[in-house]
Parts: C-alpha cells; sequence; structure tokens
C-alpha cells in the first residue's frame, strides 16, 4: 500500500451497513477483505473520479449489505472458491452456453435438461441475457429493461435461484450476462432522463445538437452500420442527441459518472446473491469514451473492472469474471490484466482471435498466417484463462490484422474478403453456408452468421464436414481454456431456416445460428460420441490445465496446426490438420518439443512413431500427443 491510499473504513463506520446481528464469525471474514482489497479498490478509482476515496467508501457500504443478506450456502461457496481458486482452469471445467428459450423454454424447462448437460461433463453454464428486456426487439435480450426482474416468459427471480442451485448441485457454475455499457430506451434510469430529471440525464451522454457527435463519429467506427448505422440517436424527449453504439434502443451509460459505477455495482452483487458464479460483462470494451479514438479498450475500461472485481472479492469471492471483449489482437490479453492490473480484473476472456483463425485455417487450408498471428500474442496471467469456443451467438467478424496478414504475404483486405466470401458461400468451391451479416461498404467489412455445421460443410454435404465439426471442436478443447461449446454445436445443428419468423429477429441474421434444441436430442450427424470421446480425453490430460500458456508453433508443415504445451510432467503436442489431404509433420518438430521415439497419442490411445518419416496427420485428423 502507497501511503497516499486512505485508511479503510473502519467497521464501525460501517455498522449502518453490517447489521448487528450478523454473526462475529462473518463480521471477521468481511473486516478482513476489506483490509485485503481496500488499495486495489482505491488504485482502480483513482484515475477515474477525482473523489474517488469517497466513492470507494460508498461501494464498501454496497458491499457490507449484499455480503450481509448473502446466502450461507453461497458463503460456503465463497470459501471452497478460496480454496481451489483455479476451478474455472482445470481440464475438467468445461462451458456450455445457451438461450434459456431455445434449449428449455423456461427457467424451470432449463433444470429438466440438466443429464444432457451432466452426460457432457458441463460444469459451467451460461444462459444467454435473462432479465426483463424492453418488449418487441430485444437484441436478444441485450436491452435491459430492469436487472431486478427475469425475463417474464422464463420466470421468476425465485426461478432463477432455484435453477442456480440445481446447477450447483451437479457442481455446474450459473454464468450470467451483465450488460454494463448500455440500457434499454425503457429502463427506469432512461425514462427518469427522458422525464427531464438532471440526475438521470448525467447516466447518459446525451448532448444538445450534432457539434460533439459529429466529432467523435469522425473516429468511431460502427458496430451495425447495416441496421443501426451511426452511434448517436436523436430523441425528442431527451431533446437531444444520446449515445447508442448499438441499436437506437440501447443507450450507452456513462461511467464516468461514479453513480452508475454505484448502481451495477449494487446490480452485480445482487445478482450474485441469486446464484450467478460467473459474469460475462458484456460489451466491455465500450464502456469509456475518448475524443478522437475509436471508444473501445480505453485504458479506463481496465480500472472499471478492476474495481467491479474487487467489489466481487470483498463480497461473493466465489464469483468469477469473464468479458467480452471481441477486440482486435493486440487489445486482448489486456483483458485478463497486463501490467498493474495482472491478476486484477477478468479471470475469464473470450480467446476471439483463436475462433477467427480458427475459421481462417479451414477456408484457407493453411495454418501459417493463423500460427504467425496467434504466436505473437502474449502470454495471459497464469491465474487466468481463456474461453476457447468455435461458435457463439453472435456473428464471426474478420478480426486479423493487415500487420498479421502480411507476416504471411497477404494483404489484410483481400484476406478478409476471401473469408467473407468463403463463408457466404460465394466463394468457387466453398462448403460453407453462412449469411452475411452487417455488411459495411464503406471499410468492406462483411461478418458471417452461420452455425458450426453449415459453416464447416454439413449443411453443404460437403465429405468433410462433421470431421471438421470435429476439429473445430477438438481445437478449442486441446487450446487448454475454458472451452465453452455453443447449444447445438454438440450435434452438429444446422442454420434455422425459419429463423425469420420472429418479426422481431427478422432484421437480425444472427437469429439463423440460434436453432432451437429439440428433446430428446437428435445425432444426425454422429457428433456425439466422437465429442464425448474428445471430452474424456481432455479430463484425463493435466498438461491442458489452463495455467500452462498454449504456445502456437510456427508450422513446419503448414497444412497442421501445431500446439504446444509445455507442462511440469512433459510436453503436450496437438496437431490439428486443417486440409482434406493427409499431411506429414516432420520428425524435426515432434523432436523438437521434446518428444521422441514413440509418443502416445491420446485420442487414438495408439503409440505413434516419430521416427524420420515424421507424423502422420489424418485429413482433418487431431492428434493430443506426450510422451506416455
Ligand atoms: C455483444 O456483442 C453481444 O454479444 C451481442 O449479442 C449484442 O448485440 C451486443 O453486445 C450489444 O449488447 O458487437 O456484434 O467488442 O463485439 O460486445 C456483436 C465486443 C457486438 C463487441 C460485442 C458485441
Amino acid at each position: 500500500m502507497t501511503s497516499s491510499v486512505p485508511p479503510p473504513p473502519s467497521t464501525d463506520s460501517l455498522a449502518g451497513a453490517l447489521p448487528d446481528d450478523l454473526p462475529a464469525h462473518r463480521r471477521e471474514v468481511f473486516e478482513a477483505r476489506v483490509q485485503r482489497w481496500w488499495p486495489d479498490l482505491v488504485e482502480a478509482l483513482t484515475p477515474l473520479y477525482p473523489e474517488a476515496p469517497d466513492v470507494a467508501v460508498r461501494l464498501v457500504e454496497t458491499c457490507a449489505r449484499r455480503f450481509a443478506e448473502r446466502e450461507d450456502e453461497l458463503h460456503h461457496l465463497d470459501l471452497e472458491r478460496s480454496l481451489a481458486p483455479d476451478w474455472f482452469q482445470r481440464p475438467d471445467a468445461l462451458g456450455y452456453a445457451a438461450y434459456a428459450e431455445r434449449f428449455g423454454g423456461t427457467l424451470r424447462g432449463v433444470a429438466d435438461h440438466l443429464d444432457h448437460l451432466g452426460s457432457l461433463g458441463v460444469t459451467y453454464l451460461h444462459l444467454m441475457p435473462l432479465l426483463d428486456p424492453r418488449p418487441g426487439d430485444s437484441d436478444g435480450g441485450y436491452a435491459v429493461r430492469d436487472y431486478r426482474r427475469v425475463r417474464e416468459d422464463l420466470g421468476t427471480m425465485a426461478d432463477l435461484r432455484e435453477l442456480a442451485r440445481a446447477l450447483r448441485a451437479r457442481g455446474i457454475s450459473l454464468c450470467l450476462d451483465v450488460v454494463l455499457n448500455h440500457v434499454a430506451r425503457e429502463h427506469a434510469w432512461a425514462e427518469r432522463a427522458r422525464a427531464g430529471e438532471q440526475r438521470y440525464r448525467d447516466y447518459f451522454h446525451v448532448f444538445p445538437d450534432r457539434t460533439e457527435p459529429d466529432r467523435y463519429e469522425q473516429t468511431l467506427p460502427e458496430v451495425f452500420p447495416d441496421s443501426a448505422p451511426g452511434s448517436f440517436t436523436f430523441d425528442v424527449e431527451l431533446d437531444g442527441w444520446v449515445w447508442t453504439t448499438f441499436n437506437h434502443f440501447q443507450w450507452d451509460v456513462r461511467w464516468a459518472n461514479p453513480a452508475v459505477l454505484e448502481e451495477y455495482a449494487d446490480v452485480l452483487l445482487h445478482l450474485a446473491n441469486q446464484g450467478a458464479e460467473v459474469f460475462r460483462l458484456d460489451a466491455i470494451a465500450f464502456t469509456w469514451k475518448r475524443l478522437g479514438t475509436n471508444c473501445q479498450n480505453q485504458p479506463e475500461v481496465h480500472c472499471l473492472t478492476q474495481a467491479l472485481r474487487t467489489l466481487a472479492r470483498i463480497a461473493c469471492p466465489a464469483v468469477v469474471f469473464k468479458a467480452e471483449a471481441i477486440v482486435g489482437p493486440d487489445d486482448l490479453l489486456a483483458y485478463l490484466g497486463e501490467g498493474r492490473h495482472h491478476g486484477k480484473v477478468s479471470d475469464l476472456a473470450y480467446h476471439n482471435a483463436l475462433m477467427v483463425h480458427l475459421w481462417s485455417m479451414l477456408a484457407s487450408r493453411d495454418a501459417w498466417l493463423s500460427s504467425a498471428a496467434l504466436g505473437r500474442l502474449g502470454t495471459p496471467p497464469s491465474s487466468t484463462a481463456w474461453v476457447t469456443y468455435a461458435r457463439c451467438h453472435d456473428d464471426v467478424g474478420w478480426a486479423i490484422s493487415d500487420e498479421d496478414a502480411a507476416t504471411a504475404g497477404v494483404e489484410g483486405s483481400s484476406h478478409r474478403r476471401f473469408l467473407s466470401d468463403f463463408y457466404d458461400g460465394s466463394f468457387p468451391g466453398s462448403w460453407a453456408r453462412g449469411l452475411v451479416f452487417q455488411a459495411n461498404p464503406a471499410t468492406g467489412d462483411k461478418r458471417i452468421s452461420g452455425s458450426l455445421a453449415s459453416l464447416a460443410g454439413v449443411e453443404a454435404g460437403d465429405p468433410h464436414g462433421v470431421d471438421r465439426v470435429l476439429l473445430a471442436h477438438a481445437v478449442t478443447l486441446g487450446f487448454g481454456g475454458l472451452p465453452v461449446i455453443w447449444m447445438g454445436d454438440e450435434v452438429g445443428l444446422l442454420n434455422d431456416p425459419d429463423w425469420a419468423d420472429d418479426p422481431t429477429h427478422a432484421g437480425d441474421e444472427r437469429w439463423v445460428h440460434r436453432p432451437r434444441m429439440t428433446w430428446p436430442v437428435r445425432d444426425e450427424h454422429g457428433v456425439l460420441p466422437r465429442l464425448r470421446h474428445l471430452l474424456e480425453v481432455r479430463r484425463s490430460l493435466p498438461h491442458l490445465h489452463a495455467s500452462t500458456p498454449a504456445e502456437v508453433l510456427l508450422p513446419e508443415e503448414t497444412g497442421v496446426f501445431t500446439v504446444l504445451r509445455r507442462h511440469p510432467l512433459g510436453p503436450m503436442l496437438g496437431l490439428y490438420g486443417v486440409t482434406p489431404e493427409e499431411r506429414v509433420v516432420p520428425w524435426s518438430t515432434v523432436h523438437a518439443c521434446g518428444l521422441d521415439g514413440e509418443a502416445l497419442d491420446h485420442v487414438t490411445g495408439q503409440r505413434v512413431r516419430c521416427d524420420e518419416r515424421g507424423v502422420v496427420v489424418a485429413p482433418y485428423g487431431v492428434l493430443w500427443l506426450t510422451r506416455q
């Protein structure tokens, strides 16, 4: 602690927040946590707010209130997790993500299908936004009207608590979205702002005319250029322009106002008390604005995350954070904590680059560019993990930088155009069946929607389609992070042909890869048993603990994506064929990784000769090699 950090508030001064009848041992725990985390909290707030120490005191009071009302079972979980903080990094941790209504109809319906999750070995379930959204188009629930109510057709807060409990009893942690860049235009804060209350106008970025918006827009990219162009919306009731990065009905909140942080701190701790164990910080990259920039990934974003993370450490340390920052490769690592934020921000972050490069390798049948790009990414702190995924509920945006493309002698924009054309199926010989999402003629960007199986060639009837689905699963399972399976991908569900039938979805192609689950599970393409086998093997490999970083090697055989994990138990080499022909990885690669003579391939359970002929990788084949 530096001498400039003010001392933490005394327990006496928190007396009002901690109830008198709180058992002495709880009080002791709370005090110890405040002592431990106060410096981190003040450090996080100081660059943000001139009145940082006062804000910190108020936030600790919020923690005290929420801590005191936390159930015994959750306090116990806090203790368990503090004894096993690597719970989400272990090779037996597996994520699954789904829309509650598409998976089980209602929250109670979700609870009816936990056997399916259990049979996969799922330990983490992300249910897509399920808090009360605005009526009509709510961007799949990402336009929240009330953070303290559950979406009516899904159930109630009591149902949510019940579901969280049922999941916990099976060793499954519930992950919920905290949509913290924006609220629905119908949220009470926005309504009060529209009614003219200055306190709430200050929760948003409101401009009287276009002067400031025009200045910002000189450097602001558009997220939904097609359906929601521009980043500001004129609102008649506000009589001004309000910042709306995403849709016109999603109003960005102004985090430079500490009252906004105080509101969200309470929302988050409240949700933790309902039983959420992981928070997905939606669109976190956009939370701090700065003129002359793209208003993403500003340093203050990481201070905000550190502040929220610290509050969770005080009130509910079982909880971990997952950053949803689908940003360029150079900005990604900061979300797991670089520099002074090391170990103090999110525990998990989407490995967007791995996902994008997986698709890039499959289309180009070449692993060189992707390996060079992924090899350049730094190493995340050993207490964190990448979320590895092949598909999620969102589109695929071609976040491959010009510099990365250049290292492979390719021009960035033409490679990105190739990928878009390949995955929308227009490139000659393409086996992919994606839809274009948010084409931007000004930049040439064309994002892609589509399910894993449809993008991998199953829908087109390509003979290698199913192998590519398995390969995509294998890359995410063998990388060494927390793999998250998107609902339906375990059985290779195809694009939903009826995605536009719902008028509130018709303008958003992402619904094509958000199909309904059918029960009992139909595995028409035979994905499930092969996936289950990979999952089982994965659980048996201590080498895949996320604290050991993955090293993506520049492949001598460019048709094979090559990932080395240097674990104290010995090396593990993952070989992934990205071409429809057999390839041979030269002996020198295997040798350089510390594998010689015979190695054990855990996927087949067979010994593999690593001699001068090298190691044979079948078309879209996978080998997970260790010494024994
Ligand atoms: C997120 O995505 C959600 O995942 C989307 O489903 C929402 O529509 C959106 O936020 C608004 O809440 O741009 O195309 O850097 O890429 O936050 C999806 C992160 C998005 C953004 C990401 C955003």
